[in-house]
């Protein structure tokens, strides 16, 4: 797939708000060379059909691998990048080849960059819940990872992605 996502103006309803303060060391994961570390995933607006979850990636191995899907029972999931340009323009990208962890790298998904995206939500994402989302790597395989909903920094709007549209 090579379509885009195109989300108007927002200021990202992932958007670019502040990190949250959870304790998250609880959350780690490992799985072969990758260890997951800091899930969480921002709560969501009642009427908001979708929503996005960020982690760190880390890899210790000798070779790369790849996130290159991720599923869950709640939502579509994708993975996306989000890019402002010099006009506070925000677009997010399908990244449809998934995202490489090279060897010894440390890739972070957080606000205003990439990140996984919750697509035709049946819930809203309510602080305090987890949600359970099943990450599929190239070499680790499938990794499940409880993400514990946190909500937005204050400042950080809370707007849907009502309005994206795929092109
Ligand atoms: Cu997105």
């Amino acid at each position: 797939m090579t379509f885009k996502l195109t989300l108007a103006v927002m200021a990202l309803a992932i958007g670019l708000g502040s990190a949250p303060s959870v304790a998250q060391t609880h959350h780690d994961v490992q799985a072969g060379n990758l260890t997951i570390h800091a899930p969480f995933a921002r709560s969501s607006a009642r009427s908001a059909s979708s929503g996005a979850a960020f982690l760190t990636i880390e890899n210790t191995g000798a070779t790369a691998d790849r996130l290159v899907d991720a599923r869950a029972d709640f939502a579509m999931v994708q993975m996306h990048v989000t890019k402002v340009d010099g006009n506070g323009v925000a677009t997010m990208q399908h990244l449809s080849d998934g995202i490489e962890i090279a060897a010894g790298a440390t890739v972070t998904l957080e606000p205003g960059a990439m990140h996984v995206m919750f697509m035709g939500l049946k819930q809203p994402l309510v602080a305090g819940e987890t949600r359970r989302v099943t990450l599929m790597f190239e070499k680790a395989g499938a990794v499940e990872i409880d993400f514990p909903v946190v909500a937005p920094g204050q400042g950080a709007p809370m707007m849907g992605h009502g309005t994206m549209q795929m092109n």
